[in-house]
């Protein structure tokens, strides 16, 4: 067994098929391609938070380097969002035919590049589903927390009564389709993050103008005594700089401040890497919009450090 709290980690987020930037940041990262697999010359070891497919030109690459790493020790990986939906975008429904996750326009859209990808390398696709189905919804170490979107003490909880290592069974993952299920909430909001309703009856117009009466939040904040961009993920010009009132979030705890360090990706933020606080950081930053690939390199620290972002 090793000893994980000697090791040191190198926390890499969202990659969706940009295998270029993945192996430019490992090399700026000091990770060598040895023996066909990246790999670091003091033993430190990768955190991918997930999100490795679709969008991009190099899913397959990408899956290729990622899993040699974890195959050999230099890395482990977490399931992301797009992960999950390809696993339901496969498995069939033995109820009401069809598969878990609807092949609708929508959903065929989303996944696209990779079905273009693995239009010659359907067998091996399969056997990256088998792969994705593995891969753990969260790791906790002594010192840190990784997750794809959202740590929420509760919901972890509740997945580690069904499996302590956070893999999840297909037996869960069928339970986990019923909408609003304890099965279902803790499986979305901790891949896909948390959506709460807005105050006083408070709507908006998403970007393909639909109405919203429930808007992606910052979980790791108590949305008291903030205005609502500030708390609310996406630019909604009509709650910009507007208070959000008092009360409206009470039972939101946020991320509390004394708790180890949480690594994340999935957000999509733009503009220059930051930290979202001493113990939270998001590495997403839309390498699949012309974004930057960001990793966090970790020591240990409880406090984290602006400087250990490197992109
Ligand atoms: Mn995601």
């Amino acid at each position: 067994m090793k000893n994980y709290n000697s090791m040191k980690y190198d926390i890499i987020g969202d990659i969706h098929g940009h295998v270029e930037p993945l192996t430019q940041l490992l090399h700026k990262l000091g990770y060598e391609l040895k023996n066909g697999y990246y790999q670091h010359p003091e033993g430190r070891k990768v955190i991918f938070v997930g999100d490795f497919i679709d969008r991009g030109p190099h899913i397959r690459e990408t899956l290729q380097l990622v899993k040699a790493m974890t195959d050999n020790g230099a890395a482990e990986a977490i399931m992301g969002n797009h992960e999950y939906n390809a696993i339901c975008f496969h498995l069939k429904d033995k109820e009401r035919g069809g598969h878990l996750r609807n092949h609708n326009f929508k959903n065929i859209l989303q996944h696209e590049e990779t079905i273009k990808q693995f239009h010659l390398h359907e067998k091996e696709w399969h056997s990256w589903i088998d792969w994705f189905i593995q891969l753990p919804l969260f790791i906790e170490r002594e010192n840190f927390r990784a997750v794809h979107a959202c740590w929420d003490d509760k919901l972890i909880h509740h997945l580690r009564q069904h499996s302590k290592t956070g893999v999840l069974s297909k037996k869960f993952i069928y339970s986990a389709q019923e909408y609003g299920t304890p099965n279902y909430e803790a499986v979305e909001r901790t891949l896909k993050g948390k959506e709460e309703k807005l105050a006083n009856g408070i709507t908006f117009k998403d970007k393909d103008g639909t109405i919203r009466t429930e808007a992606r939040t910052k979980w790791w904040k108590t949305g008291n005594d903030c205005t609502f961009d500030e708390y609310i993920f996406g630019d909604i010009e009509e709650l910009n700089g507007k208070k959000i009132p008092p009360g409206t979030f009470k039972d939101n705890i946020g991320y509390p401040d004394n708790h180890s360090p949480v690594f994340f990706g999935h957000y999509w933020l733009k503009g220059e890497p930051a930290l979202q606080s001493d113990n939270v950081v998001c590495l997403d930053y839309s390498i699949a919009k012309g974004g930057k690939l960001v990793a966090y390199r970790y020591n240990g620290e409880s406090v984290l450090k602006f400087e250990s972002l490197i992109f």
